[in-house]
């Protein structure tokens, strides 16, 4: 898994018409990981929304992760699937979806990242880093916990929350291993544009 660069969707936000759109527009900029994220639909929405997506990570060999739910992670045969603070544990998830599927947690402090791994985690997300409008009731990660983190789990690690051109600079020696990003790409107007300049950022690409 490359987790450069993790697209999460929201369609509330999204600069184009379609989510597909979004998505393809990402995907060429460089996204190397999308995560389906959706908050306000039906199961049965969400389900074919996860299965039109996945037409177009599968054509592009990026790993699909969904939001939250495990059955239509499972369901469309998804890389993986992303869960919260107060969704199944992961030691419960890995059992239901077996060894192979991809589990990521959102962690904010170095217990949580802990038992994450212990529990069978493949990846953490860490924030939020920043203010954020996108998610409303977040804790706040500050670089020096980050660090803490970094130190404490051998699994990689996404930051996440408020990542955008300004900031994706300062994870560049911190040991992470991506930018966990939704508004700084999906609400851009060029959101393949916004995706390969924050790729450049954080990989260094664009230094002299
Ligand atoms: N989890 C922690 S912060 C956040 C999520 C899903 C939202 C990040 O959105 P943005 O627009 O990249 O700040
Ligand atoms: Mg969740």
């Amino acid at each position: 898994m490359d987790y450069t660069l993790y697209l999460c969707t929201d369609r509330d936000l999204m600069s184009t018409a379609t989510l597909e759109e979004a998505v393809e527009a990402a995907v060429q900029g460089g996204v190397t990981l999308v995560q389906l994220r959706e908050k306000n639909c039906s199961s049965r929405e969400f389900l074919s929304t996860a299965i039109r997506i996945k037409k177009i990570t599968d054509a592009h060999q990026i790993p699909l992760i969904i939001n939250d739910r495990l059955d239509i992670a499972l369901a469309v045969d998804a890389a993986g699937v992303h869960i919260g603070q107060s969704d199944f544990p992961a030691d419960t998830v890995r059992k239901l979806v077996g060894p192979d599927k991809v589990i990521g947690v959102s962690t904010a402090t170095v217990e949580e990242a802990i038992q994450a791994q212990k529990d069978g985690a493949d990846y953490i997300g860490v924030g939020a880093m920043f203010p954020t409008g996108t998610k409303k009731n977040t804790r706040t990660v500050t670089m020096e916990q980050l660090a803490e983190i970094r130190k404490a789990v051998e699994i990689p690690i996404v930051v996440i929350g408020g990542i955008n051109e300004k900031n994706a600079g300062m994870f560049c020696n911190t040991g992470i291993d991506g930018l966990a990003v939704v508004s700084a790409i999906i609400a851009k107007p060029d959101i393949a544009e916004a995706a390969r300049n924050l790729k450049n950022i954080f990989t260094g690409a664009d230094e002299k």
